[in-house]
């Protein structure tokens, strides 16, 4: 019986450190089928911090790119994996009648934490669409049309991207005034970041989701 999150943490980690793709899958799931976890607590606690803490052990320095290409990877077969889940809370879920897209800029590879987002808003209720990572601003135009969101996130992580992400917030508050702009993600943790950038919220992580709901649901 698990007292907390971290022992939990600790235990999927050991998993995580050997690469060890089968149990970390099947340990992941197990918390969600044996409700030991909640799927906010999943990403909160145990998915986003073994990617965000990451660090490299010295003796490994050599390959230490790949066992952060193969830790990805596990963590995104988990994230998939968990959709059927996701799928399941929907019936007790009330619809807040928010439609969003969610997406990462181009050059932005960094799409973790942007599905996670994607995930989390439907469990809060909103129509939420991730459309992908790396999305030049001639799709993300296209998406709009196409689905005429009342929002578009955007997760930026580097903050190289902050002049791209620039221009496609400023594209769309002249095609799409009326589409809220959400900014998430790492680039922002220094807000002076900010100051050039055209937008409506900036959610800091994923308690930040909640609390949005809460506010535009009334
Ligand atoms: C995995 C990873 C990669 C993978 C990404 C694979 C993929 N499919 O996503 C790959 C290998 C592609 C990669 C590449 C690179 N990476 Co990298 N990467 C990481 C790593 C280890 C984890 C990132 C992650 O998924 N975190 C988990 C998610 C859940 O966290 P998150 O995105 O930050 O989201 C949280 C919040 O930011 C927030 N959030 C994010 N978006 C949004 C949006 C909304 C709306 C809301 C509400 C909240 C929100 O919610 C989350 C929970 O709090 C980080 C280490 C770290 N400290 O993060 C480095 C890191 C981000 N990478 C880094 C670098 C430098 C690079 C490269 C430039 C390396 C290189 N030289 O090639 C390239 C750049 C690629 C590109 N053009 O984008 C640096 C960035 C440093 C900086 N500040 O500039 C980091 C911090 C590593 C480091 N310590 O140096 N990387």
């Amino acid at each position: 019986m698990y007292m907390n999150h971290e022992n939990i943490y600790d235990h999927f980690l050991t998993y995580l450190k050997k690469e060890d793709k089968k149990q970390s899958v099947l340990f992941a799931l197990s918390l969600l089928e044996e409700e030991k976890l909640s799927i906010e607590d999943l990403y909160k606690h145990i998915l986003a911090p073994s990617l965000i803490f990451f660090e490299c052990d010295v003796n490994d320095e050599d390959i230490c790119i790949w066992k952060e290409h193969t830790r990805t990877s596990i963590i995104r077969t988990i994230i998939e994996a968990v959709y059927p889940y996701i799928v399941k809370r929907l019936e007790k879920i009330k619809p807040i009648g928010k439609k969003v897209v969610v997406l990462t800029p181009a050059f932005e590879y960094h799409e973790i934490g942007a599905i996670m987002v994607s995930h989390l808003m439907v469990l809060q209720g909103f129509d939420a669409t991730y459309i992908g990572a790396n999305t030049p601003k001639q799709d993300i135009i296209s998406a709009l049309r196409a689905y005429h969101p009342d929002y578009i996130a955007l997760s930026v992580t580097n903050p190289y991207n902050i002049v791209v992400t620039q221009q496609i917030c400023d594209e769309i508050k002249k095609f799409f005034p009326e589409i809220k702009i959400i900014l998430g993600g790492q680039a922002f943790n220094d807000q002076a970041a900010l100051s050039s950038v055209k937008y409506d919220y900036l959610l800091s992580d994923f308690d930040a989701i909640k609390q949005f709901a809460d506010e535009v649901s009334v």
